[in-house]
């Protein structure tokens, strides 16, 4: 068994762990036992380490440096071309009862995945050194927080977990000697024999990213990957949190959080979901150019929301950084995102420019000379290839960002007015629609289609069911899912909670040529505005048989310049189309069998308000 030891520098090694948790101490032996690692490093999360770790890491060639006069201790990552997105073919849910993963999750039987990962972990992390990372989803001592350990053999997971999360000795604090906390194990599958060089990016070809929702622990294979190995993210934020959301009446949500104010200085929140690559991030940041009217930043991806004492939906923002989608992303979309991105962070899979910056596709219009692409060759700008991997990263501290709103991290969140929904939709969904009621929204989002992106394996542009945007993250079965989200309406009849309004929304309507219609990114603050003008029980709107849409002018679709036609398409329900998506829907929600009856009875009264019935 190796030595623990409380930090990496070689002056400093202690036989005993940093903490009195005795089950914390057990299972990290245990699992050192197995993976027989060259030693233990319990990270402490200071200035220090990181400093340690990056070197380190700059010598064994998985971190390029960028020039500290263009981002000050920003880093750079090219991984493996093999391990760039999310894989949901490789992802798991293995509860007790197949039934509880559902439809839509693989399922193994937990038995046979522990055995499975018994074998995978036998002797995987030789010749690397095992981090221990105590971590902490939510404010630092907030009652909303869950306290996570996550094992790792990746420094590039420590340096990312720093960024993304709260994490270190505090953390050991607070979680004490008995606290609860989800397991996380994570290696990246490659041991080194002795003597043996490593490689820029280690991982291996076979992965697997399981979670035991019961137990809530999680267990990740073979991939060095953000969703697939930063298992305070997805895996725990989403996958085991929305199991504990089931079980004690809360929400774990894939929904940005903003602060909007008006013109007269009122605030709302509001919080949205979008599937990944789909504009979170994008609208997190948003910086309108409607007069009087500021956005700041809560969160970018993930929301955690209960009913406080007052009756209200608070949310919280379980994580700490961004990791964010680098193309697209510029001084006219997201400047906002720019000024975040010039100090403490690592980027990866982007291109690196001869100053030793990064760069990628938006970043600038023309891109620079010399530039050296995601795979580490010349980049050559005819070859049409992009430079930076489509789904290339940005990893920031939240703090840093311009737009970051003063409560973003207070312990007991921030009251939600709205609730958005939306998906890459080309034709058929409008620029936005208000539900009717709760239920109606429960049944909009369930019902949500978006086109593929590079965030996860598979086919980019090819239409998808992802309900509530959490088709890949939902922990359990997404029929019981919907049941939940339709519990929580129905509760709200027989007691004060007041209920956030529900909208969806599409910023992705193209003509036949396949132009966006609606110009997006800053402009989405008008149908922001909107929202909140309907939260205040004003703003013009035109009942139709899919839902409540905003009239032009609500909008303000004449300040647009629009090409003639635009607006009535982005504003409009087309009978036919809807009929088609009303038939599509009741065969999809057959799917879900009878366990979600208030969404046959929402799909009822959409097909007599078409008169289909
Ligand atoms: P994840 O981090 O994967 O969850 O993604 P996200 O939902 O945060 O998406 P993000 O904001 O990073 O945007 C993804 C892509 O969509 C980027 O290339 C953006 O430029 C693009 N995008 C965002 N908002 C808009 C918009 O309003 N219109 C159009 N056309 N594209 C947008
Ligand atoms: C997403 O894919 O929704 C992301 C990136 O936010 S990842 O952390 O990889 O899930
Ligand atoms: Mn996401």
């Amino acid at each position: 068994m190796p030595a623990h030891s409380l930090a990496i520098s070689d002056d400093v090694v202690v036989a005993l762990p940093p903490t009195p948790h005795r089950g914390l101490q057990d299972w990290i032996d245990e699992v050192a036992a197995r993976a027989q690692p060259d030693r233990v490093v319990w990270c402490d999360g200071t200035d220090a380490e990181w400093d340690l770790l990056s070197e380190q890491m700059i010598e064994t060639g998985t971190l390029v440096r960028l020039n500290p006069r263009l981002r000050r201790n920003s880093f750079y990552a090219r991984s493996s071309a093999s391990d760039v997105a999310r894989v949901e073919s490789r992802t798991f849910i293995c509860s007790e009862h197949e039934a509880d993963a559902g439809p839509t999750n693989n399922w193994v039987d937990p038995k046979d995945m522990r055995r499975q990962f018994a074998e995978l972990f036998e002797g995987c992390m030789r010749g690397r050194t095992m981090y221990v990372v105590p971590f902490c989803m939510g404010p630092m001592g907030s009652k909303q927080s869950v306290i996570g350990v996550e094992i790792t053999d990746s420094p590039y997971v420590v340096l990312s977990m720093r960024i993304m999360t709260r994490i270190g000795t505090p953390v050991l604090e607070i979680l004490g000697g008995d606290g609860f906390f989800v397991r996380c194990v994570h290696s990246v599958g490659m041991p080194l024999a002795l003597g043996e060089a490593d490689v820029a990016w280690p991982c291996n070809d076979e992965k697997w990213i399981a979670h035991f929702p019961e137990t809530r622990e999680i267990w990740s294979y073979g991939s060095g990957y953000g969703g697939n190995a930063l298992l305070g993210k997805k895996c725990l934020a989403l996958r085991i949190a929305s199991v504990m959301a089931r079980d004690e009446g809360w929400l774990a949500e894939h929904m940005l959080i903003i602060k909007i104010t008006n013109p007269e200085g009122r605030s709302h929140f509001i919080a949205a979901a979008f599937p990944s690559a789909c504009g979170k991030t994008n609208l997190a940041m948003i910086q309108p150019t409607l007069p009087g009217w500021q956005v700041e930043t809560v969160g970018d991806d993930i929301a955690w929301m209960r009913f406080g004492t007052d009756g209200r939906l608070y949310a919280v923002n379980p994580e700490a950084g961004f990791f964010g989608v680098a193309p697209g992303t510029g001084p006219a979309t997201n400047r906002n995102a720019i000024q975040t991105l010039t100090e403490n962070c690592i980027f990866t899979n982007t291109a690196l420019t001869a100053e030793g910056d990064v760069w990628w596709e938006g970043l600038t219009d023309q891109p620079p000379s010399g530039l050296t692409d995601w795979t580490g060759v010349a980049w050559d700008s005819g070859s049409g290839k992009p430079a930076a991997h489509p789904n290339a990263r940005f990893t920031v501290p939240a703090a840093q960002c311009p737009s970051i709103a003063s409560e973003w991290d207070a312990p007991q969140g921030v009251p939600i007015s709205a609730l958005l929904f939306g998906g890459r939709r080309a034709t058929a969904v409008p620029l936005a629609i208000e539900a009717f009621d709760w239920d109606h929204g429960v049944y909009l989002a369930a019902n949500m289609a978006s086109e593929g992106t590079a965030a996860a394996e598979g086919e980019v542009g090819k239409l998808r069911r992802d309900p509530f945007a959490m088709l890949p993250f939902c922990g359990y079965n997404l029929s019981d899912y919907l049941a939940h989200w339709c519990r929580i309406g129905a509760a709200a009849e027989n007691d004060s909670r007041i209920l956030p309004k529900i909208f969806l929304v599409n910023w992705f309507r193209k003509d036949t040529n396949g132009r966006f219609l609606w110009p997006g990114y800053e402009e989405n603050a008008r149908v922001l505005r909107w929202v909140i003008e309907r939260v205040e029980s004003g703003g013009e709107a035109i009942e139709t048989a899919i839902g409540r849409l905003p009239t032009p002018d609500a909008i303000g679709m004449s300040d647009l310049n629009l090409l003639p036609g635009v607006a009535e398409a982005l504003l409009s329900v087309d009978n036919e189309v809807w009929i088609d998506e009303a038939r599509r829907n009741r065969a999809y929600l057959n799917d879900f069998g009878d366990r979600v009856p208030a969404l046959d009875h929402q799909q009822d009264l959409l097909e007599q308000r078409l008169h289909l019935a």
